[in-house]
């Protein structure tokens, strides 16, 4: 064998995709692995799939990074090489098939795989999966696989000493920009919110594959057409066979939608050596559509293929497929360009947020994990999740999730807020990484667009590089920029996935604050924070599609608990500050906390008070968004969620914890809302609605309440709202509700009703900040009922008690609502749930309203 054919790209293969409904076999090497560091030749075992920093902290050789300053004593990790070693039986049987693949499925990053003495791969690119033959270099008996991690920092050392100047890489935690050098996920090396570990290791399944014949090197299953007729879909196959000479095969293709009969169809084909590209058309009748998330189901088809010889089945693969069309829409209009998704042939308005990787710890994401997450997701009525160029292409299961869960991914490539080298070895690297998580990921219904990139355009028009670089260089990032992302992106995404759309950057036109950034393609309208404008600045400066833009918040004190003690919760501790990575943060939050409330002066309840602000703030802009259809059609927050405990823009915390933001998310981004503002003098109330139908024949039922649950006045109206729209339904001068002095003192009550009379949504809408409102100290009370797994809390008080904030000392425990406000006299029962919960035992649970922290 050719030493260059000795490794292949793995196309499509995926542990999690693999049914063992055919003759291979495979075998995990998830056992017996040890590690070492280099030149210490001293042996500790060692977990696979994992990094070499999970490994020194199973054998506590390094302290919790997460806690207190720890984060410095951890980075020597680095630096230093690493070695993982495991043996392995291999029986007569197994050699005696026809062939044997060591399949990776990921290797993190530069690393020398050898087997039995022989060198069988030089990785280096985390983002890609490695299928290497291996028949004959494996012996019957032990076997001995070796894999040597060089350091990504030495190994990147000598490019940085040839390049002559850094690259703006600025979230890259190390003076010397390194990270831009080496296709590993950025977010390692630091963040505005991210801790730096840089690691090492085989962080995705390892495995043997035996077989004969020939395997399933790719199975796209490419939607030519749909109609509510028909579906043309193509069962494209890449078949490898290993014989020396020609053979017969019967290709095999069937789908079925769940419990239903499988339509199959076969094709006898003749088998030549190497790659064979098959192609077997069907028609699916009367095909069910994928929906997205609020819109229906998303309706998936099992597509299976499989090669037959001689009545065996010798490979097969297996997809799920949902049926349906996505576009992204760019088109000239009266505003400019517009930016949004067709889905199913209907414009969506895009509700969701910007995912970051959900650990610095990689591999220790379990399946339950990602379950959680895209629950969290699904509940909070989103319909589309960014997954952020500086992080990773997530795993297949991810993609699984957002495909049952209706969830449209918008994926960019990973690249982000600096300019990238160009040369050919990297070039060559880049195609290979597109290439295979291309073809690994286009056939998930949830795949909505590529994008090239975080931000780079933006840095490289607005960011001040033109100041701080030669001309020669600026010259060189644009050429450079060129190459990559209108240049080879795009082509690789017109080979391996045509038609599915492709936008270079995000965002795609401008910067904030400049007028033409609102009117073209998307926006990261980041004026909301860094620039320190007010929430309300979302009423006028609105692009086509949000982006990104966020507010931080502190994590809640359970989470701070975690990495702090008592001693150190101070806004400005050491500790804190270890756990704040944006500059500007906490001078942001306090800046807008006195806006709008009053600042505690305890530690606990600035946390609080921040917590309430940020979901707030930004549920403002939600609404404002989604009032602005059609110009605008998009609303993703910065962002999701959080690699490790950390004060962070994120709606949901490390542990899993919802922040205030997350349930403001799920209340805004839901089906229908209502949302009254201020406009001009006016109270005026609009409908929002991303429903399919029209809503009509309800009444909106408004009283004004003072705090103690008097009722002041009260008006309704006839209303209703054409599906897929916004709407203005009622307004009225602000002094026919109260006047000036009166404002300080109610509130009204928003309630919508249908035709029955049954509320289907409501809003409290207050006139003024909450600083500037007369709230009444109140005792709120509680009522626990606990059983296993679950705590009911029943809570009432006879006077306002505004954003109720429920606490219980439980990581991840769910609760059914909270930062909620409690109406005078009313009486709310919510649910808590978490596996520590235990019936007898009465869980610590706090309560915290407003009145309380001043
Ligand atoms: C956005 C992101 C990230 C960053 C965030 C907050 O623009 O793309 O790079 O973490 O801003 O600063």
């Amino acid at each position: 064998m050719k030493r260059k054919l000795l490794y292949t790209l793995m196309a499509c293969l995926s542990l999690w995709n693999v049914r063992a409904n055919d003759t291979s076999e495979i075998v995990l090497l998830n056992q017996g692995w040890m590690f070492s560091q280099s030149g210490t030749d001293k042996w500790m075992t060692a977990t696979v799939p994992g990094t070499v920093h999970q490994d020194l902290l199973a054998h506590q050789l390094l302290p919790n990074p997460f806690f207190g300053t720890n984060e410095q004593k951890i980075q020597w990790v680095e630096n230093e090489d690493w070695e993982y070693k495991t043996t392995f039986t291999v029986t007569e049987e197994q050699l005696s098939r026809g062939a044997a693949s060591l399949v990776f499925e990921g290797l993190d990053t530069y690393a020398n795989v050898y087997l039995n003495g022989a060198l069988l791969l030089k990785a280096d690119n985390m983002f890609l999966g490695y299928s290497i033959p291996v028949k004959e270099v494996l012996h019957k008996g032990e076997n001995r696989l070796h894999i040597f991690f060089r350091s990504p920092i030495k190994e990147t050392l000598p490019q940085w000493a040839s390049n002559g100047f850094d690259y703006p890489a600025d979230n890259d935690h190390l003076d010397k920009k390194l990270s831009i050098f080496t296709r590993k996920a950025p977010y390692s090396y630091g963040w505005d919110w991210g801790i730096r570990m840089v690691t090492s290791g085989i962080w995705r399944p390892a495995y043997l594959r035996f077989y004969d014949v020939a395997t399933i090197d790719d199975y796209h299953v490419k939607q030519l057409s749909l109609t509510d007729q028909r579906a043309e879909v193509s069962n494209e196959l890449e078949i490898n066979s290993i014989l020396s000479e020609q053979t017969e095969a019967e290709v095999v293709v069937s789908y079925s939608l769940k419990n239903g009969e499988p339509v199959t169809k076969k094709k006898t084909v003749t088998l030549n050596p190497g790659i064979n590209k098959i192609k077997i058309p069907v028609e699916v009748d009367k095909p069910v559509r994928w929906m997205p998330n609020g819109w229906g189901e998303p309706t998936l088809y099992d597509f299976t293929a499989q090669v037959v010889c001689q009545g065996k089945t010798i490979a097969s693969d297996h997809h799920r497929i949902g049926l349906r069309t996505i576009r992204l829409v760019n088109e000239k209009d009266e505003h400019g360009e517009s930016y949004f998704f067709e889905v199913n042939g209907i414009p969506m308005f895009a509700k969701g947020a910007n995912f970051i990787p959900n650990d610095i710890l990689l591999p220790t994401m379990t399946d339950e994990r990602y379950a959680t997450l895209f629950r969290d997701i699904k509940e909070a009525n989103m319909n589309v999740i960014r997954v952020w160029g500086g992080g990773t292409y997530e795993d297949n299961r991810f993609y699984d999730l957002a495909d049952e869960n209706g969830i449209l991914i918008w994926q960019d490539f990973m690249f982000g807020c600096t300019t990238y080298p160009a040369d050919p070895t990297f070039l060559k690297r880049v195609s290979d990484e597109v290439d295979y998580n291309i073809k690994r990921l286009r056939n998930h219904a949830c795949l909505a667009m590529w994008c090239g990139n975080n931000e780079i355009l933006e840095g490289l028009k607005y960011w001040g590089w033109q100041s701080r670089y030669t001309p020669e260089v600026y010259e060189e990032f644009y050429r450079n920029y060129d190459k990559l992302f209108r240049g080879l992106l795009p082509a690789k995404v017109k080979e391996w996935d045509e038609g599915r759309s492709y936008i270079h950057t995000s965002p795609y036109f401008s910067s904030w604050g400049r007028p033409d950034s609102w009117n073209i393609g998307d926006s990261h309208n980041w004026g909301i924070w860094y620039g320190k404008k007010t929430f309300e600045s979302s009423d006028t400066e609105i692009g086509r599609f949000q982006s990104e833009f966020g507010f931080e918040s502190f994590p809640e004190m359970k989470t701070i608990a975690t990495f702090a003690s008592p001693e150190d919760y101070e806004i400005e501790s050491e500790v804190m500050t270890a756990h704040q990575k944006s500059t500007q943060g906490n001078a942001l939050i306090r800046t807008y906390m006195e806006r709008d409330f009053i600042v505690p002066e305890k530690f606990e309840d600035f946390v609080y008070v921040g917590l309430v602000l940020h979901g707030q703030g930004m549920r403002y802009c939600f609404e404002a968004h989604r009032r602005n259809r059609p110009y605008c059609m998009g609303t993703l927050y910065w962002q999701l969620n959080d690699s490790w405990p950390v004060v962070s823009w994120s709606s949901i915390d490390y542990y899993g914890n919802w922040k205030a933001l997350h349930y403001q998310a799920k209340r805004a981004f839901a089906p229908l809302i209502i949302n009254p503002i201020h406009e001009n003098g006016n109270l005026n109330v609009y409908l929002l609605s991303d429903k399919l139908e029209d809503s009509s024949d309800m009444t909106l039922d408004m009283r004004l309440m003072d705090f103690k649950g008097k009722k002041l006045l009260q008006k309704s109206a006839k209303v209703a709202v054409a599906a897929n729209t916004s709407a203005k339904v009622f307004g009225c001068a602000l002094d026919e509700w109260a006047d000036e002095a009166q404002r300080k003192e109610c509130y009204l009550l928003l309630s919508l009703k249908d035709r029955q009379g049954k509320e289907i949504t409501r809003d409290i809408h207050y006139f003024l900040p909450t600083k500037d409102l007369n709230l009444p100290q109140t005792t709120v009370n509680s009522k626990l009922k606990v059983q296993d797994g679950r705590c009911e809390v029943t809570l009432s008080a006879s006077k306002l008690a505004k954003d109720i904030f429920v606490q219980i000392p439980y990581q991840g425990a769910r609760f059914t609502d909270n930062f909620f406000d409690l109406l005078p006299g009313e009486t709310r029962k919510i649910v808590i749930t978490s596996p520590e919960i235990k019936k007898g035992i009465t869980p610590e649970i706090t309560i915290k309203h407003i009145r309380e922290t001043y």
